[in-house]
């Protein structure tokens, strides 16, 4: 049998865990014959909530879930993890401006970079959900200076599903069917879902549908798919994102298909003229473990327009919390 695999998850008693914590224990991240120790995070206020699911969790007999460990401590949850979520964060209270929501959670995302840093394995690839996802992403990544950048990545792969999803339905053809798609910059409403390099059964995707749906109706309902469904659900996309966290991953851990990419929030080298020290969606292949973003594809005045918008809005952000960048 195979050594486990420890994984850690935070904000384990959110909604989004209630899917993430049940598929990982499945077997769904790394193949039916891994076995996993699960390390969950909570803040003190939710343990008891956590040890209900700790006990859902036991009810399941997961043949592959060999251990759980359950903490309210960073450095006890991420201790020689080689994976983790970062799914916990502080979300957006009465009368808290964007501003007050970037500082409270960019001192939860020093804190976790620091006991990453301190203690968890060398190898740990560290998948930021919790939002603000880049600029948390960013300050985890600044607060461990032992570990590699490339430990780190934001979360853009629900902004991805969703486009090859809309894509793919307007074309009537399976979302498989849709290759290279590209969600480019911030996991926000400014993100810049882009199929000029796209490709439908292998046809380009921009020859398929009209220009104006592609402005007008793919870029914007994308863009707005969390607002949309908080509005019908009442909650915010938890099976999707939980989906979407496995998926990348997925990929990070076992690569991309050939042919084909994915979009992550990695830290800019300046690839594409976006300013170095963002962490910002780009096209990636994946070989190995290793991250390369796609270089050369060209990008007309309109792409490059949308690139620089959601550029501007990471800048923001970073410069709000630049205090606790290392
Ligand atoms: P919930 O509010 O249901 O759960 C969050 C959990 O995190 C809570 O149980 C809370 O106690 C815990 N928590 C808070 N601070 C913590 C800390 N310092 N350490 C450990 N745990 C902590 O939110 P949920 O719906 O699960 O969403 C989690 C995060 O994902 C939110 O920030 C949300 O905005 C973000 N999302 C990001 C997405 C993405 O694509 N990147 C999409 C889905 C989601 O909106």
């Amino acid at each position: 049998m195979k050594t486990p695999v420890h994984i850690a998850v935070t904000g384990a008693a959110g909604q989004i865990s209630y899917s993430l914590l049940f598929r990982l224990a499945a077997g769904a991240l790394l193949g039916y014959d891994q076995p996993i120790v699960l390390h969950l995070l909570e803040i003190t206020p939710g343990m008891s909530a956590l040890q209900g699911v700790v006990m859902e969790l036991k009810d399941c007999a997961f043949p592959l879930l060999h251990r759980i460990e359950v903490t309210d401590d960073p450095k006890v949850a991420f201790k020689n993890v080689d994976y983790a979520f970062l799914v916990g964060a502080r979300p957006r209270g009465p009368g808290m401006e964007r501003k007050d929501l970037l500082e409270v959670n960019a001192e939860i995302f020093a804190v976790q970079g620091k006991a990453l840093n301190d203690v968890a394995s060398r190898k740990v690839k560290v998948l930021v959900t919790g939002n603000p996802a880049n600029t948390n992403a960013l300050i985890a990544l600044s607060n461990a200076p032992d570990l590699k950048p490339e430990n780190f990545s934001a979360m853009t792969r629900l902004d991805h599903n969703r486009a090859l999803s809309q894509l793919a339905e307007k074309c009537g053809v399976l979302p498989v069917d849709v290759k290279n798609m590209t969600v480019w910059g911030n996991h926000s409403t400014t993100q810049y879902p882009d199929i000029h390099h796209a490709k439908v059964k292998g046809q380009d995707a921009l020859s398929l549908v009209d220009n104006d749906w592609y402005v007008n109706e793919f870029i914007p309902v994308v863009q707005q798919r969390g607002a949309e469904i908080i509005k019908a659900r009442g909650q915010s996309s938890a099976a999707s994102a939980a989906n979407a966290a496995i998926g990348q991953m997925k990929t990070w851990a076992l690569g991309t298909e050939p042919g084909d990419w994915v979009s992550m929030a990695v830290l800019s080298d300046g690839h594409y003229g976006i300013e170095s020290g963002l962490v910002y969606s780009f096209p990636v292949t994946v070989v190995d473990g290793e991250v390369n973003v796609v270089r050369g594809l060209e990008i007309n005045d309109f792409s490059r327009q949308r690139m620089r918008i959601t550029e501007a809005e990471l800048k923001e952000e970073r410069d709000a919390v630049k205090h606790l960048l290392r």
